[in-house]
């Protein structure tokens, strides 16, 4: 482990942010991207002087199709040497029945989930072939194992992260390559501010009166993962908060 190199997606807040945190502490270096640079910037700072480790910034719209090959082709051979690729990158927009759906809501959720999970594999996978080494890390949901009401679209861009990790894994594991999937229910992070559009009031509403799941919870989790010996290759972990048994019950 010592020299690694992750490569994560949507760094700039909540699970990302605390992956990076928890792979800084135990002294991976790091590719953070997003498209918040402010944000990166700061973090990358913030890793670089408390851990000591290389962090460099890469502001990516993981929707951007030619960018994300561009930008990942055009990195120093040096940091091409990805041996972890976080795929978290991702958003709920809207909350609603189908009938009733913002078709610009799915589009961002189909863009970003499935597509911008695939453009940046599509990066990074082939690097890892060729040097018959690496771990894929796709962050899924309770949403890609069970559907809930007016979940719909998020729900089934996630079942497309579900199916696609374990096509990858199928696909890269004869080059060595591991690919795993990390499955949480309700975390609290920005994901329910942008699910409703910014409207703080009802994203808080969400985390009222039950203990939910930390940003934290799942670092831990993706670290472990990351830090099984090379036989060793986990699948998949659902995760969820105690009192939430199933995606559409939250015990308050
Ligand atoms: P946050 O909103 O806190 O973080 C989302 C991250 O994704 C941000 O860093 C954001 O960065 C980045 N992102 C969003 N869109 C893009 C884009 N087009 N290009 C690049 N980066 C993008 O939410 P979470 O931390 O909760 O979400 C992380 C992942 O976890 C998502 O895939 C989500 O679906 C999944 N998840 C979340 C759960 C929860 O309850 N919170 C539960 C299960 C799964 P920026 O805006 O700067 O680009
Ligand atoms: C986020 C968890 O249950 O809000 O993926 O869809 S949930």
């Amino acid at each position: 482990m010592p020299n690694s190199l992750a490569f994560i997606s949507g760094a700039s807040s909540g699970i990302g942010m605390a992956i990076a945190r928890k792979f800084a502490s135990e002294g991976i270096n790091l590719i953070i991207s997003a498209r918040r640079e402010e944000r990166l910037q700061s973090l990358a700072d913030e890793l670089k002087s408390k851990f000591g480790i290389a962090v460099h910034t890469l502001v990516l719209d993981v929707r951007n199709r030619e960018d994300v090959l561009q930008q990942i082709g055009q990195l120093p051979a040096t940091l091409q040497n990805i041996d972890i690729l976080i795929n978290n990158a991702g958003l709920a927009s809207g909350l609603g029945p189908m009938h009733e759906g913002d078709i610009d809501d799915w589009e961002k959720m189909i863009d970003t989930n499935v597509k911008g999970l695939l453009y940046v594999s599509r990066a990074i996978a082939p690097l890892m072939k060729a040097r018959e080494k690496g771990l894929i890390i796709n962050i899924g949901s309770i949403a890609g194992k069970e559907v809930y009401a007016n979940g719909n679209v998020y729900c089934a861009t996630k079942h497309a992260v579900d199916a696609l990790s374990k096509a990858m894994r199928i696909e890269l594991s004869a080059f060595g390559v591991k690919v795993g999937q990390i499955c949480p229910g309700a975390v609290e992070t920005e994901f329910s501010v942008v699910r409703f559009h910014g409207d703080k009031e009802r994203a808080d509403k969400v985390y009222e009166g039950f203990d939910n799941l930390l940003a934290e919870d799942i670092a831990e989790a993706a670290w472990f993962m990351a830090s099984r010996p090379g036989h060793v290759n986990i699948n998949d972990m659902v995760i969820m908060p105690t009192a939430q048994p199933i995606a559409s019950i939250i015990h308050r």
